[in-house]
């Protein structure tokens, strides 16, 4: 089909965080392939099949067309005018803020979504509505990553970039399996270990062999969750053997422990750590750990010229997530293995645009565009002051995070909310719980999609929206780096970029709210047309205002530096010139970061100017093992995990509909290791029941040497009510990032 293309269209992939470049091949105006680019920085050309294929999703039958409505939950969807629609939206809405005041009010977002979409969403909300009920679902997969790096370094997002790869010598893989969650930049690494097997190390740590695992040197399994200790236990053989670097730790780096995060001497934090001795890690491991694999490791990672750790989901949904991340980080500062060429610790961004649009752009409850803490009144201000609204109209307190927020939906708190582009009636941990309040009569349910999905199904009003290369944006990816997608074709039907949905709905709330400052809020937008200069005109006012003077300084990559650049640009990129250069590969290195020579203390190399750190320094935690919400007993003996396959994204909405994907992954099975299939009488195929203290599922089963005996691990792309893994995992969360632990907990298994 490729062959048959008579134009091709640059964009970015619509799917994971990698960000791959990609061009989009069309006949007759029609998509027909999509293909990568060798000249490409990032990609170099390769994609992994879900990034080949989405052209496919642009003509698929079932997308959404019309506005759907129906006024009771129990009653059919009858197709509707967009006037109708959004009057309605917006009527609903005013209601609720009449009625029960503007915290009965909530937007559910997404990392899928373009900045511009989530920056104009949030603006309404908070200026518009005045509430702080702004979330989004890289609250289920980033948000101990955010936590990590906001007390680890101060600043949120990795240092480096991915052309650290090309210069690593030891990969730390934890948590993560790249191989099929990111294989693109999987390659890159496969690649640098190929060409060099003797120089470079390969280290996985997983509670799982994946297909990540196949190029490691050594694979550390352990029982979910307790890595904490194997990672406190690679500190104490690094400062035991005196492998720690002196110097770095004497001039940036600082110790600290507890919620008022005391400092502490380094001979505390010894002190600390002698309750994990790589003896006693491995007891608490269990596995294939040894204090000689701990010992070996730690090694490794100090001793190599330079160190590379990648983690993401095995990390972050936990309910010591933000610990576990700081304890990863803690290895780097303690080596050194920071700012370098090839050494970071580099946490994988899962969503296309977790990173540019919610974690930037002010997409959840707690921060407000450009890094801003909502509850920093001088911060918020500011952003009252840019908007032109008055002050006191954002909130001081920050909203309801995503398990509060659907908490409060089953108790009939919030009495209208919006979900953009995410499905959390398949998503969200024990989600039957969640189900019940989204299907409550009393809450006003609109949804904006391509496709109708099980949230959908529970929902008032479905809005048809547009589709990637249907409408113009920008996605950053996880290493900092924004790329545009410029509109190329017509969406389907009546469906419509979310800009202009949110503007025009805007509009109306001013009118039913008699609210001037409403209308505000999208006043410089008002007219333009939606194709091109709308979201145009909401980048320029969110790079240009927005993130002047902040970490994320984006003021050069205006679209038109970005048309220019095919590969994008990394933030910090506070000029032009700069970001026509590509912008920052390192932050904090003086010469590399405009910022870091901006912002200089003293003479020393790296700057570190984290907004959240007023010392400059970076912070080395005392975090304490602690075991999962949930472990398996008697009755449950089992650890259940759940996570993602190669050609599936997320609740296969999408993928599910693209029949090569669905051909090579037709449905979600439960992997169960040959010993435990044994002892148990299960076969390769049999139907397996998965049981939870919330209830059960029916998988067929893959019996492999992958979880490690006494573990089940499931994949959550299915929307079979079946098979739907999440219907059983447990909604505990992590104190500081409020990110559930959808990564353990305790089931029981049996043949039926
Ligand atoms: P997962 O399969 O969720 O994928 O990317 P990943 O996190 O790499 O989980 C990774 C590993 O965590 C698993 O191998 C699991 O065994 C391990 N794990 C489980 N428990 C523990 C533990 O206690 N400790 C440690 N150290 N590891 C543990 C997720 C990423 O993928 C995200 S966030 C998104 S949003 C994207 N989604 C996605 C998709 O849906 N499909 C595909 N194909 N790719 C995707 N890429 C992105
Ligand atoms: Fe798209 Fe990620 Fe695959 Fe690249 S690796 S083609 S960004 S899904």
């Amino acid at each position: 089909q490729a062959a048959d293309a008579d134009k091709w269209v640059r964009g970015v992939c619509r799917f994971c965080g990698v960000g791959c470049r990609v061009e989009l091949g069309l006949k007759n105006g029609k998509p027909v392939a999509i293909r990568g680019v060798p000249q490409s920085r990032t990609n170099f050309g390769f994609l992994c099949m879900k990034g080949m294929l989405f052209y496919q999703i642009m003509n698929h039958p079932e997308r959404l067309k019309k506005p759907l409505y129906r006024a009771s939950k129990k009653e059919k969807f009858r197709e509707i005018s967009w006037e109708e629609a959004l009057d309605i939206a917006a009527e609903k809405f005013a209601q609720a803020v009449k009625n029960y005041g503007p915290n009965s009010v909530a937007y559910y977002g997404s990392g899928q979504a373009l900045t511009e979409e989530t920056y104009l969403f949030q603006k309404v909300m908070r200026a518009g509505l005045r509430t702080n009920n702004v979330e989004g679902n890289p609250r289920l997969c980033m948000a101990s990553a955010v936590g990590g790096y906001l007390t680890s370094f101060g600043a949120d997002e990795p240092i480096g970039s991915y052309a650290d790869i090309e210069q690593a010598f030891c990969f730390f893989i934890i948590g993560s399996n790249m191989a099929e969650a990111h294989p693109v930049l999987f390659r890159r690494v496969m690649r640098r270990k190929l060409d060099n097997p003797q120089k470079v190390f390969v280290i996985n740590a997983d509670p799982r062999v994946s297909p990540t695992s196949r190029i490691a040197d050594i694979h550390l399994q352990f029982k979910p969750g307790t890595d904490l200790a194997l990672l406190n236990a690679m500190a104490y053989v690094i400062v035991e053997e005196k492998l720690y670097d002196e110097n770095f730790i004497k001039n940036y780096c600082v110790f600290r422990v507890g919620k008022n995060k005391k400092k502490v001497s380094f001979e505390e934090y010894k002190k600390f750590l002698a309750a994990y001795t790589p003896e006693r890690a491995a007891e608490i491991c269990g596995g294939n750990i040894t204090p000689e694999i701990i010992r070996l490791v730690a090694r490794k990672f100090a001793t190599s010229p330079a160190t590379m750790s990648f983690w993401t989901m095995g990390l972050n949904q936990r309910i010591r997530g933000v610990w576990a991340n700081n304890l990863v980080h803690n290895l780097h500062l303690l080596t050194g293995q920071l700012c370098r060429p090839g050494a970071d610790s580099f946490s994988l961004t899962g969503q296309p645009n977790a990173c540019g649009g919610v974690r930037e752009g002010g997409g959840l409850c707690h921060i407000l565009p450009g890094h801003r803490p909502v509850k920093v009144d001088k911060l918020r201000h500011q952003v009252e002051d840019l908007w032109g609204v008055p002050r006191g109209r954002i909130p001081a307190k920050p909203g309801y995070h995503t398990i509060a927020m659907f908490k409060a939906v089953n108790e009939g708190k919030i009495k209208a909310i919006w979900i953009n582009c995410t499905s959390p009636a398949q998503s969200l941990p024990d989600v039957d719980k969640y189900r019940k309040g989204m299907a409550r009569e009393d809450v006003f349910m609109v949804v904006t999609d391509i496709f109708p999905t099980k949230t959908t199904e529970l929902a008032n009003l479905v809005l048809p929206t547009a589709f990637h290369f249907e409408k113009t944006g920008v996605y950053g990816c996880t290493e900092r780096r924004s790329q545009i997608t410029v509109k190329t074709i017509d969406p389907p039907g009546e469906a419509k970029p979310e800009v202009w949905i949110v503007r025009e709905w805007a509009l109306k709330l001013a009118e039913k709210l008699n609210d001037p400052v409403i209308k505000k809020t999208v006043e410089p937008f008002i007219g333009l047309e939606e194709g091109f200069a709308l979201p145009k005109a909401i980048w320029d006012e969110y790079t240009q205002k927005l993130t002047a003077g902040r970490d994320n300084d984006l003021r050069g990559a205006t679209y038109e530096v970005l048309m220019q650049r095919p590969d994008g640009v990394q933030w910090p990129a506070p000029t032009k010139e700069w970001a026509l250069k590509g912008g920052t590969y390192k932050k904090f290195v003086r010469g590399l970061d405009p910022l870091a020579d901006e912002h200089a203390v003293d003479e020393k190399p790296y700057q570190f100017y984290g907004p959240a750190h007023k010392d400059h320094k970076l912070w080395i935690w005392l975090r304490p093992y602690k075991g999962a919400a949930e472990e398996p007993d008697a009755e449950y003996p089992f650890y259940l995990s759940t996570g993602r396959i190669i050609d599936h994204w997320h609740t296969t909405s999408m993928t599910g509909r693209i029949k090569e994907l669905l051909r090579a992954n037709p449905y979600a099975f439960v992997e169960i290791n040959p010993k435990d299939a044994k002892r148990l009488g299960i076969n390769p195929g049999d139907m397996v029941l998965v049981e939870t203290r919330r209830g059960r599922n029916i998988l067929p089963a893959k019996v492999y040497e992958g979880p490690m005996e006494g573990m089940v691990f499931v994949y959550w792309h299915d929307m079979y009510e079946e098979r739907m893994i999440n219907r059983v995992t447990k909604d505990a969360f992590d104190p500081g990032s409020k990110e559930p632990e959808f990564k353990i907990c305790a089931c029981r298994i049996k043949r039926i």
